[in-house]
């Protein structure tokens, strides 16, 4: 398993996060990965490699120039409105988090003059401070995942782990949220699918979501398109965030109708109920028959997880990397949710390791 990190990731430092109706400290942080970085470096087969600076072009094929554009420039500008407004906070300090946003069925949507407006605008929640290096930081996770998509391709390793943060799948086309700025998996689809291109008129890829939130970016980024299966396992969205997007119901349109598997859980599945659902999701992707798999993987499924509902344990996640590595796919994994500490290590360590074999 070759994996790839950075340490541009501590950049993005959030202080705090809306939570239950009150400011509280922030459940994605840099210490999640420097656990898992600890973990995988005393872990058999894990081949730790630099990532390569890549032509970044791709990322403009999955988000909005104009959302780009947005997450590229708001901190400077709020900070500048800030001190226009006598609030001399350091920079450094300041982290967005909106608090108005973009209304319903609108006919004509407008982006606001106002930065307040404008962060609540792109923003799909109140829980994913924008800091001062939140941009440099999912673009550095981006890049991480685009080098794993390399490595397998080049056929150097079948499988590849990109160890990054702040996670992705909840990033959509002109959107944020759920700590997610730009959504990797997805890029990374992206970045594979243009590879396959070069070679080959057939180009399809997988990506399956076993984070314990359904991954509503990613649905909505591929749900018309033909050549990305998108399938998910999840807490069922009308108890569990992101709650507008994972229903069973929601299977792709037009090109892509067939395209999209939600299959949501009620609150408390063990692994004996997640593994049934699990297999169903696999053969969806096996019928799909494509050329290479990304995995969305999130911890958050485990009992121990602060602000998630299932019960999976820690010895599950061998076995559930064993269950996807009957695909027998040249497989890219990329790092999404699990904010408890206590037990993130080892998860990952397990789920890579059941994965290889
Ligand atoms: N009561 C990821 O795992 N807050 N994002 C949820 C639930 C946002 C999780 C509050 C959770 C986002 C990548
Ligand atoms: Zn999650």
């Amino acid at each position: 398993m070759w994996v790839f990190t950075s340490e541009v990731h501590q950049d993005h430092a959030p202080r705090t996060e809306f939570f239950r109706g009150t400011l509280v400290p922030c459940f994605e942080l840099p210490l999640r990965i420097d656990l898992i970085k600890a973990h995988l470096n005393l872990t058999e087969s894990m081949d730790f490699h630099a990532v390569e600076p890549l032509a970044l072009d791709v990322i403009s094929q999955i988000h909005d120039g104009r959302y780009l554009e947005f997450l590229q420039t708001i901190h400077p500008r709020w900070c500048k409105q800030l001190e226009a407004e006598g609030d001399p906070t350091d920079p450094k300090e300041v982290e967005i988090l909106p608090h108005t946003f973009l209304t319903r069925h609108l006919d004509r949507e407008v982006v606001p003059t106002s930065v307040y407006g404008e962060a609540g605008y792109y923003a799909m929640d109140t829980a994913s401070p924008i800091t001062v290096g939140a941009f440099a930081a999912a673009r550095a996770a981006t890049l991480g995942a685009m080098n794993a998509v390399e490595a397998v391709y080049q056929e150097k390793t079948r499988n590849a782990f990109s160890l990054s943060r702040p996670p992705g799948h909840h990033a959509a086309h002109d959107s944020y949220g759920g700590y997610c700025f730009l959504n990797h998996a997805a890029i990374a689809a992206q970045h594979w699918l243009n590879l396959l291109r070069q070679r080959s008129t057939e180009a399809r890829i997988a990506i399956l979501d076993v984070d314990f939130h359904h991954g509503n970016g990613t649905q909505q980024i591929f749900y018309q398109r033909p050549d990305v299966y998108f399938a998910s396992v999840h807490g069922d969205p009308r108890w569990a965030y992101p709650y507008f997007l994972g229903h069973d119901h929601q299977t792709g349109r037009g090109e892509g109708e067939g395209m999209n598997l939600n299959l949501p859980l009620p609150a408390g599945t063990p692994w004996n109920d997640y593994r049934e659902s699990l297999k169903k999701a696999l053969q969806g992707i096996h019928r799909f028959a494509p050329h290479g798999l990304i995995i969305s993987f999130g911890a958050d499924t485990h009992e121990e997880d602060p602000i998630s509902g299932f019960r999976l344990q820690t010895d599950d996640y061998a076995a559930m990397g064993n269950l996807i590595a009957s695909l027998r796919l040249p497989t890219v994994v990329v790092m999404e949710g699990g904010y408890s500490l206590g037990i993130l290590g080892s998860v990952v360590s397990r789920f890579l390791q059941g994965l290889v074999g």
